[in-house]
C-alpha cells in the first residue's frame, strides 16, 4: 500500500497544525513521503515533485511551479481563493472539506449567538464592568422563525439542530433539492425576499461565489423582518457591508453577529468596530482541527491511490 502513496506536501502557515497532518499521515502509512511547509520559501524544494497538496493559504505562485500536481485537498471549506482565474491549473483535481466535520463546532457558535442575544449577554457583561446592579429583560427563542440561507452540510446541520431546538426553520437556497423538516424551502433570487421576510433569526452559511458576492444588499436587507437578528459565519463578502450598516442603524435589524468580513483581518477604520448592536469575533466558528480533517484527507487518499472519484470534489462553475 504505501509504495502506492504519491508525494504528499503539506502546507500550512501554522508550523504545528502543518506537523500534526504529516504525524497523522504518516500514522497511516508508515515510509510514505510527506513534507512540511509554512511559507513559499519552505515548500520552494519540494513543490516541482509534489502530487497530492494539503493545506489552505497556500501562496498563488507555488501553483505556476507545481508541474506533477494533481490532486490539492483544501482543509477548509472555503475554495473561492483557489478558483480566482489563474491560480489552481485546471488540470488539478480540486477536493474541499466535508462541513460536516465542521459543523458541530459551527452550530455551537451560532446558538451561542442566539441565547447570548435573548439572555442580553453583552449588556450583563457591560454592567459588571460597570459594577452596576440593574435589572434587565430576558427574551425567549423558543418557537421563533429561523432561517438558515444556504443548505449545504454546515447549514442543513445548523438547520436541523434548529429544527430539534424547538424553532420554526425555514431555508434558502440558490437551487432546488428536496429538504426534509423544514417548514419551508425558498429557491432563488425571486424567492430571497420573501424568506427574508419571515425570520426572526436569519443564519448565512453560504460560500462565496459570483451568485453570492453582494447578495444582501440594501434591497435585500430592507425585506428583512424588523428586528431580525442576523448571524453570518459563511462569507463576509456576500453582504454589502456598508448597506448592513445603515441596516442595524435604522433598527431594521435589532442586532448582529458577525464571525467573517469582506477583508480580513477587519480593517481598524471599519464601521463595524463602533456599532453597538453588532458583534463580532475573528472567524472562529469553524476552526480547522488536524485531528477532525485528516481522517477526511486519508480517506480521500485511499480513493485517489484507487482511482475512486474523490469525495468532496469542487464543481468549478457553481464554486463549491
Ligand atoms: C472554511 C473556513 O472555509 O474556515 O472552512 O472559513
Amino acid at each position: 500500500m504505501t509504495a502506492r502513496i504519491p508525494k504528499i506536501l503539506v502546507f500550512c502557515p501554522e508550523p504545528g497544525e502543518a506537523l500534526r497532518y504529516q504525524q497523522l499521515v504518516l500514522a497511516r502509512h508508515p515510509g510514505a513521503t510527506v513534507v512540511i511547509a509554512t511559507t513559499e520559501e519552505e515548500a520552494s524544494p519540494f513543490i516541482e515533485e509534489t502530487e497530492v497538496l494539503l493545506g489552505w493559504k497556500v501562496p498563488a505562485g507555488l501553483f505556476a511551479r507545481a508541474k506533477r500536481l494533481r490532486w490539492m485537498q483544501k482543509t477548509g471549506a472555503g475554495v473561492e481563493d483557489l478558483l480566482v482565474p489563474d491560480v489552481l491549473p485546471k488540470t488539478v483535481v480540486l477536493t474541499r472539506c466535508d462541513g460536516a466535520i465542521l459543523a458541530p463546532r459551527m452550530i455551537e457558535y451560532v446558538f451561542g449567538a442566539i441565547y447570548a442575544h435573548t439572555q442580553n449577554l453583552h449588556l450583563a457583561w457591560e454592567q459588571q464592568r460597570r459594577r452596576e446592579w440593574r435589572n434587565y429583560m430576558v427574551d425567549r427563542a423558543e418557537g421563533a422563525t429561523l432561517g438558515v440561507a444556504g443548505l449545504g452540510d454546515i447549514g442543513g446541520a445548523i438547520a436541523r439542530r434548529a429544527v430539534a431546538s424547538g424553532f420554526k426553520v425555514i431555508g434558502w437556497r440558490r437551487l432546488p433539492r428536496a429538504e426534509e423538516g423544514l417548514e419551508r424551502v425558498f429557491v432563488g433570487r425571486e424567492q430571497l425576499k420573501e424568506f427574508m421576510a419571515l425570520c426572526n433569526y436569519l443564519v448565512l452559511v453560504l460560500p462565496l461565489t459570483a451568485s453570492t458576492a453582494g447578495l444582501f444588499d440594501a434591497d435585500v436587507l430592507s425585506s428583512a423582518r424588523k428586528g431580525c437578528f442576523l448571524i453570518n459565519v459563511g462569507r463576509g463578502a456576500v453582504i454589502v457591508e456598508n448597506d448592513l450598516v445603515r441596516a442595524l442603524e435604522d433598527g431594521r435589524l435589532s442586532g448582529a453577529m458577525l464571525d467573517v468580513f469582506a477583508e480580513e483581518p477587519l480593517p481598524l477604520s471599519h464601521p463595524f468596530w463602533a456599532l453597538p448592536n453588532l458583534h463580532l469575533t475573528p472567524h472562529v466558528s469553524g476552526p480547522i482541527v488536524p485531528d477532525d480533517v485528516a481522517p477526511f484527507f486519508l480517506e480521500n487518499l485511499d480513493r485517489y491511490v484507487r482511482g475512486l472519484s474523490l469525495l468532496r470534489r469542487v464543481d468549478r462553475t457553481l464554486g463549491y
